[in-house]
């Protein structure tokens, strides 16, 4: 079975790069995705599920730390049971990246699986500030990826992207540098570069991990979560209005709303949001990640948005 892995902070581009590799497959009966979201509902699921694709969720924790073993169980499952032959994985954007990779390098894996190009995405437009508040694990996931996607160009201008590429060139000399918007690039071309085996891997993440002078620190557990529901019908301007208020601190709100009367989902990440209208939805659940939050006013704030919905 080939694994790529996919790094990169919350709203980056991680879950748009791997609808985008679906979208380009013919056949989904031999791929299976595992998603690692933050928070305690997952989001990405319904928004990757495709026909006869495998989804498998981990939430409630990180595949770099309490959530290694169910990682290794479900490749262990979907390889044995489910015949599986290509499978991605969505890392949390809080991952720390050498322990998720080492958790991979366990000797249950050998001779079953290869290990795809380590894929770090990056948004061009926040990566500045990001650098400078989240520190350590978010440029250890520049430091550590065999290509770096500097997605989001559409939010920059060329000389924004140059900076960010002069910033990440000097964090990591040898990765590939690819700028995107919406992660379009040749993906096929992109996950057989780097293609490892086992052994190889195994090599490798020793090699980073001596280059790191790596030790076993969860550097993310300042990071909060809390979900919200709330299915009152809201007006986009009433949501606009209050996403603008939003304490900066908070990174990203994605999940699901009664917008105008049309079930719809909200991505927010930074400072920039859409929605978009959606079919189905089974509750109007939203996540909140950010450094601090005040957990009872955000929730006063957000359920007291719209008017009840009859
Ligand atoms: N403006 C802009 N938005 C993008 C781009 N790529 C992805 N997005 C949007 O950014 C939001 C977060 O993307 P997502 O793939 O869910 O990020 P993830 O949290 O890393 O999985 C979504 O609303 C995407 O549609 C891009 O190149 N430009
Ligand atoms: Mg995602």
């Amino acid at each position: 079975m080939k694994i790529n892995l996919v790094f990169g902070f919350l709203g980056s581009g991680k879950t748009t790069l791997i609808k985008r590799h679906l979208g380009s497959q013919q056949d989904l009966s031999r791929t299976a995705v595992i998603v690692n979201e933050f928070g305690d509902v997952g989001i990405d699921g319904s928004i990757i599920s495709g026909d006869n694709l495998d989804i498998v969720e981990l939430n409630s924790g990180c595949l770099c730390c309490n959530l290694k073993g169910p990682m290794l169980d479900a490749i262990q499952e979907l390889e044995q049971n489910k015949q599986i032959e290509t499978l991605l994985i969505e890392s949390s954007g809080l991952a720390e990246p050498l322990d998720t990779l080492e958790a991979l390098t366990d000797k249950k894996l050998i001779n079953t699986i290869e290990i795809g190009p380590i894929l770090t995405v990056v948004s061009l437009a926040h990566f500045e500030k990001l650098s400078e508040f989240l520190g350590d694990f978010y440029i250890d996931q520049i430091h550590n990826a065999d290509a770096l996607i500097l997605n989001k160009s559409d939010l920059s201008n060329v000389d924004q992207i140059e900076t960010v590429r002069h910033a990440v060139r000097e964090l990591n000399p040898k990765a590939d540098i690819l700028i995107t918007q919406q992660c379009d690039l040749d993906l096929t071309h992109l996950f057989e570069s780097n293609q490892r085996a086992h052994t190889d891997f195994v090599t490798h993440i020793d090699g980073l991990k001596r280059a790191t002078n790596h030790t076993a620190v969860h550097r993310h557990s300042h990071l909060d979560s809390i979900v919200i529901e709330n299915s009152n019908l809201i007006t986009k301007t009433e949501l606009d209005n209050w996403l603008t208020t939003l304490a900066n601190d908070i990174y990203r709100v994605k999940g699901y709303l009664n917008l105008d009367g049309q079930n719809s989902l909200l991505q927010y990440s930074i400072d920039e949001f859409n929605t978009e209208a959606v079919k189905k939805i089974d509750k109007y659940q939203m996540v909140f990640i950010g450094q601090t939050i005040d957990r009872d006013e955000l929730k006063r704030q957000y359920s007291n948005l719209g008017t009840v919905h009859k």
